[in-house]
């Protein structure tokens, strides 16, 4: 059975448990990370010398970086549904991928920690404010780049849609002020309807 070393709470462990759920690919899954440790055992750091979470363990292959194992197990299990057929919108899949490594999480980073990692007394509210508007501005161009289209790559849900949902799960759900981007929030309403994102993504409180 797949393996996933990571623990429920870490987003980019998320990535990859929605996407088994979604494909029926049962999983065993390990505590590790954060508050349960573990990533930087020798026998963790032997599979991920990055010390990150998730790492998954499908028969001898070992990977990680979560946009890997999800563009992985979608093109092994989820070939022209999840991971597209069409050159060009694999492609877009991707880049929203990168996109949301480079740009979208880093941006999302400052307003999650100060306001769900850092006890009230320790907030920079200036550096949360400044946060918060760095990530609807990234925001604003997937909100413009959802007009007309259903999902981001086209009319079906793909890889590229995941780190974007579950990044706006953390949009909609901290304490902060947001613009009305009703693409995304369409958007948005239709995946968090899925069952498998309820259950491993907007069922779990952030923390
Ligand atoms: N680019 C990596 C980032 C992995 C990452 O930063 N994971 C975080 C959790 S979301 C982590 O391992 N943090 C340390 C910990 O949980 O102990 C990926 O996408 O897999």
């Amino acid at each position: 059975m797949l393996k996933v070393l990571g623990r429920s709470t870490s987003a980019n462990v998320q990535k990859v448990v929605w996407l088994c759920e979604e494909l029926g690919l049962p999983v065993e899954r390990e505590e590790i990370g954060g508050p349960f440790g573990g990533n930087d055992k020798p026998e963790y750091i032997a599979l991920n010398p990055n010390k990150r979470v998730p790492t998954i363990i499908d028969g001898d292959y070992v990977l990680w970086e979560s946009n890997a194992c999800i563009s992985y197990l979608a093109s092994k299990h989820a070939a022209g549904t999840w991971y597209p057929d069409d050159l060009q919108e694999r492609g877009d899949a991707h880049r929203w991928l990168e996109w949301s490594t480079s740009t979208l999480a880093p941006a999302h980073t400052p307003a999650f920690m100060g306001l769900i990692r850092t006890p009230p007394e320790k907030r920079n509210p200036d550096a949360i404010a400044a946060g918060r508007d760095n990530f609807s501005a990234q925001l604003a161009i997937v909100e413009r780049y959802l007009d007309g289209r259903e999902f981001i790559t086209g009319s079906t849900i793909t890889i590229g849609d995941m780190p974007l949902a579950i990044l706006s799960y953390r949009w909609f759900n901290l304490d902060i002020e947001r613009e009305d981007y009703p693409n995304l929030k369409r958007w948005y309403d239709g995946i968090n309807a899925r069952p498998a994102f309820q259950k491993h993504v907007s069922g779990i409180p952030l923390s």
